[in-house]
């Protein structure tokens, strides 16, 4: 029988909805001309319709508004009960579902949806949302967040200078980002920058909660969130990214509380213009070591990636940025070594053409919780992080090596162009997520 769902925004509950309908009567509304009262209508189409085919059709009662509503056998057809005397127009009674809006952003996070130009998360959702899995996000800290409620671990504030911290002390147990507003001068500012808040949009990207009825999904929302805060009101330094890496990945830093969490992967939206130098080469090499992939973005300065640590640095997958077109962004670093790409948005100063996700709305200090739409590699980068959640959800032996063998064997070719190069193509988080699924599967009967 016809049935329509109404589903404009994603969802599962629509898809539970359709699995469950078919138990639901079978029956029509049938509008009659005007010279056919209620009483011969239901007689007559009763008749006819029971006569041509010989199906049940009954007579269920007359609508307020008119129109006769019928109860019908299983195999009736509603063209047939068109042909009934009189009758003007027939229509399924057709059962609609209350519209819920679980992620009333949906629509605007193309990178997740598009079918050319977004990760094809839905298809990698069919067999895990993350569950299990721990993403590290070495950023600016987080803030409280609706999207963020059971969505995070206890992280740890890395920053060890004072004045960087803006917290009144340097490492301890609390990752809340204190903004990373810079007035005139401060930083080497020439004007106000406001704070960006963008750990937290960072952190969004993975794992915001998913059919809460509030804003966006993140890629992996059954996944759990590492936050570790390491940028602060001038940026971070390498001695304590070094350090938070090595802490993410279980590994033991003096003076610091052991991390019960271990990352399954560390996201690292951040890099300087240099070579990758000895004490992020060893980090990683320790991280990689435990087990913890390390995903970094490639850069945002338009130049080779070779350029920009620590995505230079051997072991990490790089990630460049996709436009809203389907083209590399312009502002993406590019070369051979960068691993895939996967949307960071366009920068072209189109709002939806950039990524959503969650911030603090405050200039300087917290004030409130809300969304922005920010660009770069920052952004694309928690994608592949939250894809690798997906994928050791999936397989959790997974080493690190396959994880960035199969991100690459499972990239789909660029839709558009990417024209200095830039590795495998873009991340497809359905391929990929199967891919693993399938090689788990099969390493079972070996
Ligand atoms: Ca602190
Ligand atoms: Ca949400």
């Amino acid at each position: 029988m016809l049935r329509f769902i109404v589903c404009p925004t994603l969802l599962l509950a629509c898809v539970i909805a359709q699995a469950t309908s078919p138990d639901a009567p079978h029956r029509a509304i049938v509008h009659f001309d005007n010279a056919t009262s209620a009483r011969q209508a239901a007689v007559n189409t009763s008749r006819t319709f029971g006569a041509r085919t010989g199906q049940h059709v009954t007579h269920v009662r007359t609508l307020a508004a008119g129109g006769e509503l019928f109860e019908l056998s299983d195999a009736a057809s509603l063209e047939r009960l068109a042909e009934g005397r009189g009758v003007v127009e027939v229509e399924p009674d057709i059962y609609l579902q209350p519209l819920l809006v679980t992620n009333p952003l949906w629509k605007r996070q193309w990178a997740l949806n598009d079918a050319r130009v977004g990760i094809d998360a839905e298809v990698a959702w069919k067999r895990t949302r993350g569950e299990g899995a721990v993403v590290a996000v070495l950023d600016t800290g987080i803030v409280p967040h609706p999207e963020f409620d059971g969505q995070l671990l206890g992280g740890y504030d890395f920053i060890s200078d004072v004045d960087e911290a803006r917290d009144g002390g340097g490492r301890d147990a609390d990752p809340t980002d204190e903004g990373d507003w810079n007035e005139i001068g401060e930083c080497r500012a020439r004007q106000f920058i406001p704070s960006s808040w963008h750990g937290s949009h960072v952190a969004g990207i993975v794992a915001a909660r998913q059919n809460d009825g509030l804003g966006m999904t993140g890629i992996a929302p059954a996944a759990k969130v590492l936050p570790v805060r390491v940028l602060g009101k001038c940026g971070g330094a390498t001695s304590d990214i070094a350090d938070a890496i090595v802490w993410a990945a279980g590994g033991k830093v003096a003076g610091v509380p052991a991390n019960k969490h271990r990352a399954d992967v560390i996201n690292l939206s951040l890099g300087t213009p240099r070579a990758c130098g000895k004490a992020f080469a060893k980090a990683i090499a320790r991280a990689r070591s435990r087990g913890t992939a390390v995903v970094a973005a490639a850069g945002n300065a338009t130049e080779n990636v070779s350029t920009s640590s620590p995505a230079n640095c051997a072991g990490v997958v790089s990630v460049a940025a996709l436009a809203r077109q389907g083209d590399v962004a312009w502002y993406s670093n590019y070369g051979a070594d960068v691993t895939l790409a996967a949307p960071g948005g366009s920068n072209s100063g189109v709002k939806y053409d950039d990524i959503v996700s969650t911030v603090d709305t405050g200039e300087r200090q917290r004030t409130r919780s809300g969304y922005a739409y920010y660009p770069g590699t920052s952004m694309a980068a928690p994608h592949v992080a939250g894809l690798v959640a997906l994928m050791r959800s999936v397989d959790p032996k997974i080493d690190v090596d396959a994880v960035t063998r199969q991100l690459v064997d499972n990239a789909r070719p660029y839709p558009g162009r990417c024209p200095e190069g830039c590795g495998a193509g873009l991340a497809d988080a359905g391929a990929t997520v199967d891919a693993v699924y399938e090689d788990r599967a099969a390493a079972r009967f070996d």
